[in-house]
């Protein structure tokens, strides 16, 4: 009776650990943004200088992300100065994520998905 109640504090035990060191390790635990089948699930995100931003995409869509925006249903590839170069960053399976940076200057940029019209995000880094 008491090696049962042991054996099972052992396996919660072991449990929580387990929790607490998936918790919040999504990509190294760096800004991460998802997508999901047609959007960012949000439209910026604000990153500090230096450091980079991880994209997962959560669905088996493509997504292909390059620098530039979408404006009024047209597709503006633009890279902005100080920009990490983003050219056709592909992303086909669920679960998948890629990094892009560092973003080391200071400012607003823009990157978007050419599959999806209105796929846009903004990093601001500060
Ligand atoms: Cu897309």
């Amino acid at each position: 009776m008491i090696k049962k109640i042991i054996v099972t504090l052992l396996l919660c035990s072991a449990a929580v650990v387990m929790l607490v060191a998936c918790g919040g390790s999504s990509g190294g635990g760096g800004p991460t943004v998802h997508m999901g089948n047609t959007n960012f699930t949000q439209p910026s995100i604000t990153i500090s200088k230096g450091s980079s931003l991880t994209l997962v995409d959560d669905v088996a869509v493509t997504h292909i992300i390059s620098n530039g925006s979408w404006v009024n249903g047209t597709a503006k590839p633009a890279k902005e100065p100080g920009a990490p170069t983003v050219s056709n960053l592909q992303f086909t399976t669920a679960g998948q994520s890629q990094t892009i940076g560092p973003f080391s200057t200071a400012g607003t940029f823009h990157l978007y998905c050419s599959v999806h019209v209105n796929m846009n995000l903004t990093v601001i880094v500060q």
